[in-house]
């Protein structure tokens, strides 16, 4: 039997295999019916194909995708939707023309020039569309498939993952897109040739992002959360425990990460770059072979483990502690290091230069700590859900391990902000056996482990102990509180839909 991630994007006719036979296929039938209105209004025409991918809560490993290492999320009902339809415009421009069901985010049009470049500059809703058009552009042609000359497209989204919230609106939004493209033109690819093209494709936007949001946005399986592995990418199916729920809640505190990139995630992964560079060369590399051939902490976490195997121990954190300072690196210190000035250490890439720009310090020995750590979690979280423990000690160690997860986060990658901690504290007084925040953080959302008994109860004391005084402030309508508070189960990954 072939593997699920070599299968292709599964194709429907009915929203069913998707949408379950409950309410939710009520609801998602509505929003497809609303969508199909919406662009016969924008465009005069029914669009030709649909696509879904949806969003995701990583559960444990944060701010390590991009490190190579595995990380455990799990798929959410919240998904995007992209109506499409191609056209040849003839002699007048090829055009695309992207709109949305929601009004706050007005039509944007582009050249259909998939070589343009985006204007990071001024960020508009449209660029992840694009991303997942330069995209598809990319890999047919990395393929040798002839896809025809770039002709024009109409696109209607409707989208129901939150924006900034951790839940990744944006991959969802550009994988239904990149799928959207691809059906339209009549292509379809393995799941996991799609994961690696997405996760490339966002980087259109300018974050260095790892592949985590885009591989659990395209692998997923309903009633699953996935162990993601990369380089190459693959995922195996991790059942969660009976009588345990998440839930996800927002800290209201939105987190614009292509905006704040150059101070945040960037800086982050730039940070984590150096760190690895510097403990290649603390192991005895020399400074040109470790800038041109070290990446990530994982490249260099055979030397770490050495290391530590020197001092008694098989954990690449004992040399972190023995081979990097506490005191932040300054970039003087850095060049010094390296023999090298730091925008060529980092290839002088647009975006790391903007991080230099705006850093004043490097945190090497706290970054590579939280990277490690988190790593070994991963493992633990799923070792414990193969392991013969009673279903309560089972959740018990889980939500040990989130907790942990989040200290790690909050102290030592400092992406937390003052409503997660809030937050976090708030489900943990209230019975959660363990809260995270998940995403990128600085915002968004934390997960909660919960008793499956107890989880309405959980709901309400959330409720008032952290929404009703934002209610009462008007931060959020209390109609909404459902989109901002909610338990979820693992559901189901990319699909194409042709009525
Ligand atoms: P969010 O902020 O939830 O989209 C981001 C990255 C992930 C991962 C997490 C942190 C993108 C598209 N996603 O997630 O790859 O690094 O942060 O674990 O940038
Ligand atoms: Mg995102």
């Amino acid at each position: 039997m072939a593997k699920h991630e070599d299968l292709p994007i599964p194709v429907y006719s009915e929203l069913e295999p998707v949408y379950g036979d409950g309410s939710q296929l009520e609801e998602a039938q509505l929003r497809f019916d609303r969508l199909k209105a919406k662009f016969v209004e924008a465009f005069g025409h029914p669009p030709e194909v649909f696509a879904r991918s949806p969003g995701r809560v990583n559960l444990i490993g944060e701010h390590i995708d991009y490190e190579g290492y595995s990380v455990l999320p799990m798929a959410i009902r919240q998904d995007t939707i992209v109506a499409i339809r191609k056209y040849d415009s003839g002699k007048a421009e090829q055009v695309l023309r992207i709109g949305n069901v929601d009004d706050k985010y007005t039509m944007c049009s582009y050249p259909a020039d998939p070589e343009q470049e985006l204007d990071l500059k001024n960020h508009r809703w449209g660029h992840y569309f694009i991303c997942g058009y330069k995209g598809f552009y990319e890999f047919a042609k990395s393929k040798g498939l002839d896809v025809g000359a770039p002709v024009s497209l109409d696109v209607v989204i409707d989208g129901t993952v939150p924006a900034g919230s951790g839940l990744s609106s944006s991959a969802a939004f550009v994988c239904s897109s990149t799928i959207a493209i691809m059906a339209v033109h009549g292509a379809n690819f393995p799941k996991k040739e799609v994961a690696q093209l997405t996760c490339e494709c966002e980087r259109h936007i300018g974050t260095q992002s790892g592949g985590m949001d885009q591989a659990i946005s395209v692998m997923a399986k309903p009633g699953f959360a996935e162990l993601i592995d990369f380089n190459p990418i693959q995922a195996t199916d991790v059942q969660l425990p009976a009588g345990g729920t998440f839930v996800i809640a927002h800290s209201l505190a939105e987190s614009q990460k292509a905006v704040t990139a150059a101070t945040n995630y960037n800086n982050r992964v730039v940070e984590c770059r150096l760190a690895a560079i510097v403990l290649g060369i603390k192991r005895g590399m020399k400074p040109q072979e470790a800038i041109s051939k070290v990446k990530t902490l994982s490249d260099v976490e055979g030397l770490c483990v050495s290391f530590a195997s020197e001092h008694g121990s098989s954990d690449p954190v004992v040399a972190v502690k023995e081979l990097l300072h506490e005191e932040p690196y300054t970039a003087e210190e850095l060049e010094i290091i390296t023999e090298e000035n730091l925008p060529s250490v980092l290839g002088n890439s647009p975006s790391s230069l903007a991080v230099l720009e705006a850093a004043k310090h490097f945190k090497l020995y706290q970054r590579a700590s939280h990277v490690y750590s988190e790593a070994k979690r991963v493992y633990a979280f799923k070792d414990t859900v193969y392991s013969d423990l009673s279903d309560d000690d089972m959740l018990k160690k889980l939500g040990d391990l989130m907790n942990e997860s989040h200290y790690s986060c909050s102290v030592l990658y400092e992406c937390s902000c003052p409503e997660l901690e809030e937050l976090v504290k708030a489900c943990r007084d209230n019975d959660a056996l363990g809260a995270r925040l998940t995403g990128a953080g600085w915002g968004g959302c934390a997960v909660a482990l919960v008793k499956e008994s107890i989880v309405p109860q959980f709901i309400l004391n959330l409720k008032e102990r952290f929404y009703q005084s934002r209610i009462d402030r008007g931060v959020i309508n209390k109609n909404d509180l459902g989109l901002y508070l909610f338990a979820s189960k693992p559901s189901s990954g990319a699909a194409i839909f042709n009525f």
